[in-house]
């Protein structure tokens, strides 16, 4: 594997978009006992449900660290590989590195900054260099040249594109204090044009009310194919979610992509506040004494966070399975409208929805736990070279 300090512009490779095909999947197993409950007991159950989903049409590969590799070996399919690789947690989205692919069949990495979505400015923990080391590990096992993005610190979840040349970000996350201080918004724009090889960046304020991300893009809002993006919404006035997906609607309803098509918004209505409840939270260490949850907190749910597999798309379901209780009524009914919405944009994929609550606990969703490597199509361009070949 070979470091590379040129950026994947310059070189013509691009990051296409997830709905392309894939050659497989990266996740982590989770064991962090301040994000997860009983030290992730409860939310492997969902983290395998979700990677049988996901292999059903590509390949998966479960990083587990040393101490939990018998038992993720023991309780993931033999289809699916496990092998040990040490992390912080089990962020796959943010810390797997971002594949990008070029007309000659060739795939690289990018290996980004990570510091914990904020680092000591309002990071999430302390320390962080195990993850961040783990995007160049996964590029020597893929056999794919990384990309040194130097200082710059992004995650995987706060950008989302189309493969056409369109990047999709929000403003509170990218401009946020802990990331890229130093830098102004064109800054960072330049950024993402040379290292995702994107000649437009949409621009969204917020995404999700509450998201300790400072609102990755991609618990909001995704591109469904090319010109179409789904975003998270409420019709509740009174919730404070309507103000931020409105203001993403206004912006969206007024872009054009790269290649000058208007963008067309599809509603995808939110689920009822997730809220942790008291017992849930016993379940959680503490991280530096302080409790990571508080009883009642509102949690970033949202059914945007889904990860589109070659076959499938897998997407988040928040009324528990077999429960037949006034609680768990309004979810089943926002869990089916959801699974109705995405089947009709993806005519041609399986619609699996898994009960997630258990991973939103601890901060996120499917797509969050995912990363996806993309199949380099040999002759097969997208390039926005075309449009943007030569930022270096
Ligand atoms: O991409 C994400 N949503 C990661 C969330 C991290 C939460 C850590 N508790």
């Amino acid at each position: 594997m070979k470091i590379l300090h040129s950026t994947p512009a310059g070189d013509n490779f691009y990051m296409p978009a997830e709905f392309e095909p894939h050659s497989g999947c990266i996740m982590i197993w989770p064991e962090r006992s301040d994000s997860w409950q009983f030290g992730g007991y409860a939310a492997r159950k969902a983290f395998v449900q979700i990677a049988e989903a996901i292999a059903k049409s590509e390949e998966v590969t479960v990083c587990a660290g040393y101490s939990q590799y018998n038992n993720a070996r023991q309780a993931l399919p033999p289809h699916i590989r496990v092998i040990e690789m040490s992390s912080d947690d089990a962020w796959a989205r943010d810390v797997a590195p971002t594949f990008v692919i070029n007309k000659d069949g060739e795939l690289r990495g990018i290996n980004w900054q990570f510091n914990a979505w904020g680092g000591l400015v309002d990071g999430l923990y302390f320390p962080w260099d195990k993850d961040n080391a783990m995007a160049n590990k996964l590029c020597d096992l893929y056999r794919a040249d990384v990309y040194d993005a130097g200082n710059f610190v992004l995650e995987g979840g706060s950008v989302h594109v189309d493969g056409q040349g369109t990047a999709l970000v929000t403003e509170n996350c990218l401009l946020s204090a802990g990331r890229n201080p130093s830098m102004s918004k064109s800054e960072i724009e330049e950024y993402l044009k040379a290292y995702l090889n994107v000649s437009k960046v949409i621009w969204l304020k917020c995404g999700i009310y509450n998201d300790e991300t400072n609102e990755h893009v991609d618990n909001i809002c995704a591109f469904v194919k090319p010109g179409h993006v789904v975003l998270a919404w409420t019709d509740d006035t009174d919730d404070p979610q309507y103000e931020m997906s409105k203001s993403c609607h206004d912006i969206l309803c007024g872009s054009t992509d790269a290649k000058g098509r208007k963008i067309t918004v599809h509603k995808l209505y939110q689920p009822k506040p997730v809220c942790i409840t008291e017992k849930e939270c016993e379940g959680l260490d503490n991280m530096n004494f302080e409790p990571t949850r508080i009883p009642g907190e509102r949690l970033a749910a949202s059914y945007v966070n889904f990860y589109i597999s070659n076959g499938a798309v897998v997407m988040p379901g928040f009324a528990k399975p077999d429960a037949d209780d006034e609680f768990n009524a309004s979810y089943r009914n926002s869990d089916a409208a959801a699974r109705r919405t995405l089947s009709e944009l993806f005519p041609d994929r399986e619609i699996i929805q898994i009960y997630t609550r258990d991973i939103l606990i601890g901060g996120g969703n499917i797509h969050c736990i995912t990363q996806q490597i993309p199949t380099p199509c040999p002759n097969k361009s997208n390039i926005p070279s075309d449009t943007a070949g030569n930022q270096s």
